[in-house]
């Protein structure tokens, strides 16, 4: 939000609207007029000119609201993932998979670790895991989730981490927008997300190059959009440059 908020600033901020034209007479009132008359006619180039760099502001201040907010997420109560859906794949068919659409979220191995749904660790290695889960037994490199929709936070219970894995986030136009350190030492469960605007894709690395682990309870939050935020604070923001564009002619 404190992102959002600059963008508001930044218009606000903007040319000042003539504000000493009823305080100051004479020879200064005589400039202003003679501008004026100037700037009536290049009234175009004057407004393009005007309005280029608070249409950057704009633009760039609701760009960068994309990574403003981006935090890690260490347990499903976590506020980012209220209302989320949660696969459990308790419902999926087990068999290894290279690719596996459930809801929004598609599961992809790579090369070397086909992912595998079965109940083999139901209960086990104190994880919290249950019935079906996913796996990397058996290969167990980079897998890599995408989202149908774009989603404002994941998460998901891992199990049996012998290594250190990165998460990077990603959104549609493949930006990284958060990238976190999973680290919980074997074999507990650990609950490990991220919160970000607009995550497309999550890309799981294990950092000592191959480490087998179980996941279950994989949950996300699907965005709205367009944010009613942002849609607001575009149309204050054309409203100042009406004003603006107004107040110079
Ligand atoms: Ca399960
Ligand atoms: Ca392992």
């Amino acid at each position: 939000m404190a992102k959002k908020l600059t963008a508001t600033d930044a218009i606000s901020a903007g040319p000042p609207a003539s504000g000493n034209r009823s305080g100051d007479h004479s020879a200064a009132s005589a400039f202003v007029a003679g501008r004026k008359r100037q700037e009536m006619s290049n009234r175009s180039a004057t407004d393009v000119a005007s309005a280029k760099p608070l249409w950057a502001a704009a633009i760039l201040a609701m760009g960068f609201a994309n990574t403003a907010n981006a935090y890690e997420i260490t347990s499903p109560a976590d506020p980012a993932l209220a209302g989320a859906t949660v696969i459990d794949f308790d419902s999926t068919p087990q068999g290894v998979y290279t690719s596996l659409t459930i809801g929004d979220a598609t599961f992809l191995g790579d090369a070397n670790a086909n992912l595998t749904v079965s109940d083999q660790y139901d209960g086990g290695y104190q994880s919290g895991v249950s019935g079906n889960t996913l796996n990397n037994v058996g290969g167990g490199n980079q897998w890599v989730v995408t989202f149908a929709t774009p989603v404002s936070a994941f998460g998901v219970l891992g199990a049996v981490y012998n290594t250190s894995w990165t998460w990077t986030a990603y959104d549609a136009s493949n930006t990284v927008l958060e990238t976190i350190t999973v680290d919980p030492g074997c074999c507990a469960g650990s609950f490990d997300g991220i919160a970000a605007s607009g995550i497309s894709k999550v890309v799981f690395t294990p950092t000592g190059g191959g480490d087998w682990v179980i996941y279950d309870d994989f949950t996300y939050v699907a965005e709205s959009l367009p944010e009613p935020a942002s849609m607001t604070l575009f149309a204050t923001g054309l409203f100042g440059l009406g004003l603006i564009r107004r107040r110079r002619v």
